[in-house]
């Protein structure tokens, strides 16, 4: 069976009877009595399996003959979502599939939903790393993904009494079709111990074992991979403490072993600085680099040359100690030098930021590192110091001349202070009638003059104590004093991960610009050339073509072809059709089939019975103050209450809507867990509200996840990307909304910007303040008093429990009105006025259904820029230099 040649495998002449190995796998494999919806899908998964280690072991053979140079993507998440449909699809086998599984009486469609989600992943980096997966072997890149085997991925959502809960993903439960296992493939990774000089004797050894997951690439036989490592211990059983009658003991080894690949970590604040989870780092990164180097030393002998067969992309700084890591292979197992070590190093590794917030920044206690990584904080030391005596000659220069700024400053300013009291002085002389007035206001001034210069004396005294230069040198310091812990010191991971690469990228434009300025401006004084923008892509694979074929059927019509899946640009051509009548009906069709979809998964999880025929207004993403769902729920309370009091002329004017919500809180996210409970308080009220009827209607989607997210996005006609400009790095899913025709509704933030760039902002509902008042803002509220009317309106109402649960809503309600109590430090308040003002633009276009559709055309043609293509062929050629591989 040829990959990607269509091909009617079933009983062809020396092909491949895919229903005949359908059904062995049904059998054997399986050993399934009867082939209900879950074996089949098992049973053309398998069989799936194994035509993916085909096209795997062929990739495979001629990447080793060849043997060019090769990213790894090393991410501490990898989103992957279902694999079924999209394997087929990117193989081109879906005909064949078809055909075979009519044998059994099912399609693809049917099996699909059998399969779980592989959630190795909190939400948007972790889905980017998958994209950029697709993309690469799409590209016939050679590169491979590098990630942990968590037992249990991200957490299963589920709403009880109106709150969230979290339940463990069982995903590995029915076992896993998409991985191989290679036993063969094992390194040890050592944790604790002493250091004996230079040498690291670890207290203790795990072995990290790989599991293969194959990747497909559309359009191509390349199928590259995403190598996952599980954790082993050197001794599963210890038979002498067990026969001595220690039980615990006997199996300590094994549960040490089984913690470190057992959960994935939650993207929150409060799981910062857990051994565990630097073990993790550490886990998956030296396990990684063993295996990059020992394929290396199988074609090559000198180490010298590895920068120009292997690239390492630090997905943020989780993998970060691989500076340290690779430092310590190279000179400890390896026996390079240090300087030759450095000079590989930072050849090898590429950074990318993912976050601007200071809360999310990894900083590791020195004390952690220590103890668990002793020889890797000896060198971290040994990093920092060579890179502090590297930057001695510029912090003293540029220390003196922060120094003689500071002294011209306070002289310029005693200058001008001086004027005054001269100016002042000869008024007092003017007005003064008696000589002895004369001679007081003469004594005064003399006086002033005086204190003023002995003020002036004291004050550049004082700065001459300050050691400018100490100061700037401390600001490249890679290690520092915890702020808020005044003698801990803390190992700033961003700042080794800038200093150990060679190439350090934001992920969307204005990102990019912010982490220069201030994120890491001292470093960019240093290295401009070092620092670059990669704006984030999605995979029209999975994010139009296959969860949307109702669209991309469209699409494909009017272009003539479907070329468009693998070359995104192509999608400007479906400009004209906008002005199309009849194909804008088409195109409101395919919107409306989409929203029945939703509309009846609607039902099926949460009960609630929405029309077809409102707006369908969407807010999905993890939940997070600066993401300000709140404010959104708040504009819906204040949009519930105005249609209680109008008039049932006033209501006939209302444009429906049913406002969709999804998203998990971080388990210890307090407020975040609050703006759950209130969105689903909101709902339980409203849908059960009488008088409101259609004109409103609020869902909670309980779990919001890949396969979720492939149902909700397409039936999307208005999206909301809202976060506080200068806080959300890129977004993903506002390009995902936009290629399926949504509409965004959004602040200065991220990719909407380069969203609505490519878009036309006149096709954009953009409100709030942008990124550069933000400072200003935040300094101005401290004393903020001035809320929008309808602002409180709706707090109030919230306040006085019309949502229930008044107490437990009490904090979060202060925390964006009550300026003793929290600060509204994401600016709700301050930008919900124009906020509203976009959603009655939105109600306005939404009345005159041919301009929206119209508008909605330009999102799909004009967003083809944000395809992962584009973004994996920059990092291709900006930063890795890595070259397509194909096979003929
Ligand atoms: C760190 C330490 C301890 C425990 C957890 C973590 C942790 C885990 C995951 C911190 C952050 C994350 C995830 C961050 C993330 O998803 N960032 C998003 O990345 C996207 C892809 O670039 C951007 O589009 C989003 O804007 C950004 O928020």
């Amino acid at each position: 069976l040829e990959i990607n040649k269509p091909a009617n495998t079933a009983n062809g002449a020396g092909k491949v009877d895919l229903a005949g190995e359908v059904a062995n796998e049904l059998k054997y494999r399986l050993a399934a009595p009867k082939a209900d919806t879950d074996k089949l899908y098992q049973s053309v998964a398998w069989s799936v399996h194994n035509r993916l280690v085909d096209a795997f072991d062929k990739t495979h053979e001629h990447w080793n003959k060849e043997d060019p140079k090769h990213v790894y993507y090393l991410s501490a998440e990898f989103l992957m979502g279902r694999t079924l449909t999209n394997a087929v699809h990117n193989m081109g086998l879906q005909g064949d599939y078809a055909e075979a599984l009519k044998q059994f009486g099912q399609t693809l469609e049917g099996v699909h939903g059998a399969e779980t989600d592989a959630a190795l992943g909190n939400g948007g980096l972790g889905r980017l790393a998958a994209c950029f997966l697709d993309s690469m072997a799409t590209l016939d890149l050679p590169g491979w993904g590098y990630g942990i085997r968590y037992r249990y991925g991200m957490f299963r959502q589920a709403i009880k009494d109106g709150l969230q809960v979290e339940l463990p993903d069982y995903w590995l439960d029915n076992g896993n079709p998409w991985e191989i296992r290679r036993p063969e493939t094992r390194f040890n990774v050592g944790f604790y111990g002493k250091l004996e000089g230079d040498k690291w004797v670890p207290g203790e050894e795990v072995i990290a074992e790989a599991y293969d997951v194959p990747i497909p690439g559309y359009g191509t036989k390349t199928c590259s991979n995403l190598r996952l490592w599980d954790a082993l211990p050197l001794v599963e059983l210890d038979l002498d403490a067990f026969n001595a009658g220690q039980y615990e003991k006997a199996v300590e080894q094994k549960r040490k072993a089984d913690d470190i690949a057992a959960v994935l970590y939650p993207n929150d604040a409060t799981e910062y600085g857990k051994e565990l989870r630097l073990k993790q780092q550490f886990f998956f990164v030296s396990a990684s680099l063993q295996d990059t180097i020992a394929r290396y030393l199988e074609k090559h002998s000198d180490l010298a040359g590895l920068p120009e067969k292997a690239c390492f992309q630090m997905n943020d700084t989780h993998p970060t100690i691989a500076v340290a890591e690779l430092m310590r292979l190279l000179i400890d197992v390896h026996g390079l030098p240090y300087d030759k070590a450095w000079a590989i190093t930072t050849k090898s590794l590429a950074y990318t930021n993912h976050t601007v917030m200071p809360e999310a920044l990894e900083k590791w206690p020195v004390a952690v590192m220590q103890k668990l990584l002793p020889r890797h904080m000896q060198l971290i030391e040994q990093i920092n110091d060579a890179w502090l005596a590297s930057v001695k000659d510029h912090s003293a220069s540029k220390g003196a001349q922060l120094q003689a700024a500071k002294k011209a400053e306070r002289e310029a300013a005693a200058a001008a202070a001086k004027e005054e009291r001269a100016k002042a002085a000869a008024a007092a002389l003017e007005a003064a009638t008696t000589p002895e007035e004369k001679a007081a206001a003469e004594a005064a001034a003399k006086k002033a003059e005086e204190e003023a210069e002995a003020a002036l004396k004291a004050i550049l005294e004082e700065d001459a104590k300050v050691d400018y230069v100490a100061e700037v040198l401390k600001s490249y310091s890679i290690i520092q004093e915890n702020q808020w812990n005044k003698g801990e010191m803390l190992v700033n991971m961003a700042y080794l991960a800038v200093v150990g690469s060679f190439a350090v990228n934001g992920v969307a434009a204005i990102h990019s610009e912010i982490i220069k300025t201030d994120i890491f401006p001292q470093f960019v004084e240093l290295t401009p050339e070092k620092f670059q923008n990669k704006t984030n892509g999605v995979t029209l694979r999975r994010w139009l073509a296959y969860c949307n074929p109702e669209l991309s059927a469209l699409i494909t019509e009017a272009l003539g072809t479907d070329a468009w899946v693998k070359d995104a640009t192509l999608l400007a051509g479906l400009k004209p059709f906008a002005e199309d009548a009849a194909f804008r009906k088409r195109w409101r069709d395919v919107k409306f089939a989409k929203k029945a979809a939703l509309a009846k998964h609607i039902k099926e999880v949460t009960g609630y019975e929405v029309s077809t025929q409102p707006l369908f207004d969407v807010q999905v993403k993890r939940i997070h103050e600066y993401k300000r769902q709140f404010m959104n729920a708040i504009s819906i309370i204040y949009r519930y209450k105005k249609i209680k009091e109008m008039s049932p002329e006033e209501r006939k004017k209302v444009v429906p809507r049913v406002c969709i919500f999804g998203g998990k809180a971080a388990s210890a996210y307090y407020m975040a867990k609050k703006i759950v409970a209130l969105v689903v308080a909101i709902a339980a009220k409203v849908n059960n509200d009488p008088e409101v009827g259609d004109l409103l209607k609020v869902v909670f989607l309980p779990n919001y996840n890949v396969s979720e997210a492939e149902v909700i996005i397409p039936a999307a006609e208005l999206s909301q990307h809202i976060s506080t400009a200068g806080t959300e790095a890129s977004g993903t899913s506002n390009m995902k909304f936009a290629l399926n025709g949504s509409f965004i509704i959004g602040t200065m933030d991220g990719a909407n910007i380069e969203i609505g760039e490519n878009t036309g902002f006149e096709n954009l509902f953009i409100f709030g303040v942008q990124a550069e008042e933000i400072n200003r803002l935040r300094e101005e509220r401290k004393d903020f008093k001035d809320y929008d009317p309808r602002w409180t309106e709706a707090l109030e109402w919230v306040k006085a429990g019309a949502f229930g649960r008044a107490d437990y809503f009490d904090d979060l309600v202060a925390s964006v009105n009550d300026m003793t109590r929290g600060n509204d430090w994401f600016l709700l308040a301050n930008d919900f006025a124009s906020y509203m003002d976009a959603q009655d633009e939105v109600d306005k276009l939404y009345r005159d259904q041919e301009e929206w559709t119209r508008r909605s055309i330009l999102y799909t043609a004009g967003n083809g820029f944000f395809s992962s293509d584009r973004t994996i062929d920059q990092y291709a050629k900006e930063i890795w230099s890595v070259q397509p591989c194909r096979q003929a």
